[in-house]
This record gives C-alpha cells, sequence and structure tokens, in this order.
C-alpha cells in the first residue's frame, strides 16, 4: 500500500498557498529533520523561483545530529536556500531565526522595510509551536496530531515582520512510495489514513539495517535477525505484544515500534540520506521512462495492427458471434 492522503482542506490550503506566495518576501519552510526530503513539498519548490527560502530542520532533538549535519550541506547546494536546526528545547536559539528573516530579505533587496514571511510544512512538523516561541506567546493552535491549523492566521511579530501560519499540507502525487511510509512513521499522516502493519514493515526494515545497535539495545536483544518479520516477532515477545494462545500480535508490535520511534525512545534516528534519496530518484527514473518506452510500444503496435493476445481473443468471439448472427438471418429468410 502506498500512502496517500490528500483531503479537500488541503486542496484549499495548498491553493491558498499558492495564491498568497506572491506577496511574500521569504519563505520559511518547516521539515522534519528525521526526513528532510520526504517532508520537503515538491509543489512549492516547483512555484518558489528564485524567492529567498529558509529550510527549518525542526525536531531535531529527535534527529540522528551526524545526517542532519549531511542534510544542511546537501540542501545549502541550491542557490537561495539557508538551513537552521531548530527544537523546542532551545528557545533562546530558536529566535536567531528572526535575525535569519532578516539577513535573506536584506540579501535580496535592502530597500524591503515590511518583511511578510510565509511558514509552510507537512502537518504536524511544529510550524504553529514555531510560531508561538517567535511571538513569545500561545498565539497559534498546536496539538501532537497533523491537521491541527486548518486555516492561514497572520502573526505580527513587531519590529516588522509579519508571519503567516498555514495549515499543514502534503501533496496530491507522492511519487515515491517510500516518501509515503517515511511521512506515515514520522506522524504526519493520520492514523485512518495508514496502514500500521505496512508502515511498521517499512520502518522496521530500514531500522535493523540503519540502527542495529539502538535496535537491540531498546529491545534487549543479543543480535538481530536478517528479516523484519523475524525481528518484529521478537520484539513483541520480548514486550508481551501477543495474541490469545501465545501467537505474535504483529499489529500491536507496529503500532509499538512507531510510536517509539516518533517519541524519540528509540533513540536519535534519521529515516533517510542524502545518498538514498539520490538512488531511489535514479530508481524511480527508471521507472518512468520504463513506462514511457512501455506506452510507447503499445501505440506502435496499435498502429501496426498488430493485434495482443487477450484483443485478438475478444475479436474472435465477435467474428463468432456476427457469423452465427448472419446464420441465423439466412434461416429466417
Ligand atoms: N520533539 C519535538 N516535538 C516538537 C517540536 N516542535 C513541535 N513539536 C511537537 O509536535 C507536535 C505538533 O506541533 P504543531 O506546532 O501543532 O505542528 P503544526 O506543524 O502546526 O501542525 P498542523 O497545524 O497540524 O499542520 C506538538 O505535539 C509539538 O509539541 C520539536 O522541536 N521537538
Ligand atoms: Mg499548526
Amino acid at each position: 500500500m502506498a500512502v496517500h492522503w490528500f483531503p479537500g482542506h488541503m486542496h484549499k490550503a495548498l491553493l491558498e498557498i499558492k495564491q498568497s506566495l506572491s506577496q511574500v518576501d521569504v519563505l520559511i519552510e518547516v521539515l522534519d529533520a528525521r526526513i528532510p526530503y520526504s517532508s520537503e513539498n515538491p509543489e512549492i519548490a516547483k512555484l518558489r523561483g528564485d524567492k529567498p527560502c529558509l529550510k527549518i530542520l525542526n525536531k531535531s532533538d529527535l534527529a540522528d545530529p551526524e545526517m542532519t549535519e549531511k542534510w544542511q550541506t546537501h540542501l545549502e547546494k541550491d542557490a537561495g536556500v539557508k538551513t537552521f536546526t531548530n527544537s523546542t528545547d532551545n528557545p533562546a536559539k530558536t529566535k536567531q531565526i528572526i535575525d535569519m528573516i532578516r539577513a535573506t530579505c536584506a540579501q535580496k533587496d535592502a530597500s524591503i522595510r515590511s518583511i511578510n514571511a510565509m511558514i509552510i510544512g507537512i502537518p504536524n512538523v511544529g510550524k504553529s509551536t514555531l510560531i508561538n516561541i517567535l511571538a513569545q506567546r500561545t498565539i497559534a493552535k498546536t496539538g501532537n496530531e497533523p491537521a491541527v491549523t486548518k486555516n492561514q492566521q497572520r502573526i505580527n511579530l513587531g519590529s516588522g515582520i509579519v508571519l503567516l501560519d498555514t495549515p499543514g499540507v502534503l501533496w496530491p502525487k507522492l511519487e515515491n512510495p517510500n516518501t509515503g511510509y517515511r511521512l506515515a512513521a514520522s506522524g504526519a499522516v493520520k492514523d485512518t489514513a495508514m496502514e500500521y502493519d505496512d508502515v511498521g514493515f517499512f520502518t522496521a526494515d530500514f531500522l535493523i539495517k540503519a540502527y542495529p545497535d539502538l535496535m537491540k539495545d531498546r529491545f534487549k536483544l543479543d543480535s538481530l535477525p536478517d528479516t523484519e518479520l523475524a525481528f518484529l516477532e521478537l520484539a513483541a515477545a520480548k514486550r508481551g505484544a501477543l495474541m490469545a494462545g501465545g501467537r505474535v500480535n504483529l499489529h500491536k508490535i507496529c503500532e509499538v515500534l512507531i510510536n517509539e520511534l516518533r517519541s524519540g525512545k528509540l533513540g536519535r534516528i534519521t529515516l533517510e540520506s542524502p545518498e538514498m534519496l539520490i538512488q531511489e530518484k535514479i530508481e524511480m527514473a527508471e521507472l518512468a521512462a520504463k513506462k514511457i518506452a512501455d506506452k510507447q510500444k503499445r501505440k506502435q503496435k496499435f498502429k501496426d495492427g498488430s493485434l495482443t493476445p487477450d484483443k485478438k481473443d475478444r475479436k474472435e468471439v465477435r467474428e463468432q458471434k456476427r457469423a452465427e448472427q448472419s446464420q441465423r438471418m439466412k434461416k429466417k429468410r
């Protein structure tokens, strides 16, 4: 199953973000530091043009610090992009964002006096929490579930900066299925729009390969098995996630794994690296090229008149029926 969640309110919110973009001096894209690529909105990337963009790697307290550094270097290769790591445990550092907003705008146009900054990002990434820290008061509603903010909200920070809080949005088509799983694992997708088991298997497969020591520690295992299924079975036995008769409750252990990942109990984990993404992009491009080639082949066959076996069968049946019909007509005459 590929994760898909794009309800009506998100469609509307994405449209409104696109409409407001022209009045915005600087775009603040709040990314999840655990999934900096999967949490980046490709629709906005297409529309941003040369508008300055500050990418906040948020929830960095939950991410692998070494990977966060790698991601910063990778993201800043893009012209006009600056990055900043942020988490709620250091509000004094968070306030540096205000200076960065000013500096970013001054670089582009020194004449800008009043700055409009729009905050965008996937659901549940911490946009409203960030705004409350910058505004030094609880002005935006927050909550540990996706889709808390439903409408745009303007917040005047004083000293010439106006922030626009926006509802968390995903995008209509997740080209890379792994992106869907990572978004779901991080908590950006509503529970009812994902299967815990699918996301749990995907996550377990990644974790036993990328963070084996953290998994051994957390589930008190001497060694790790090779497959995600065997790992989940062992973890379930350790946590008592069993059904009547002692059978393993895979659904339960998948829920445990995802919840502990989201809350940081498994340790500081990043679910993707720049290298993985480069590789996945190549694979997706190959797949897309194959699809186009297959389609062209089908079109060519249609032009040549060479029919597929399936179509041939149907043609024969049609011709047989026509012959029978014609026989019946002849008999009537
Ligand atoms: N560990 C950790 N949790 C955070 C951080 N920032 C925000 N959160 C938590 O993430 C959850 C979501 O925060 P919100 O600010 O409501 O997120 P949002 O992006 O506005 O979400 P929507 O309005 O639903 O799109 C809350 O439970 C916050 O406490 C952070 O830096 N670290
Ligand atoms: Mg919000």
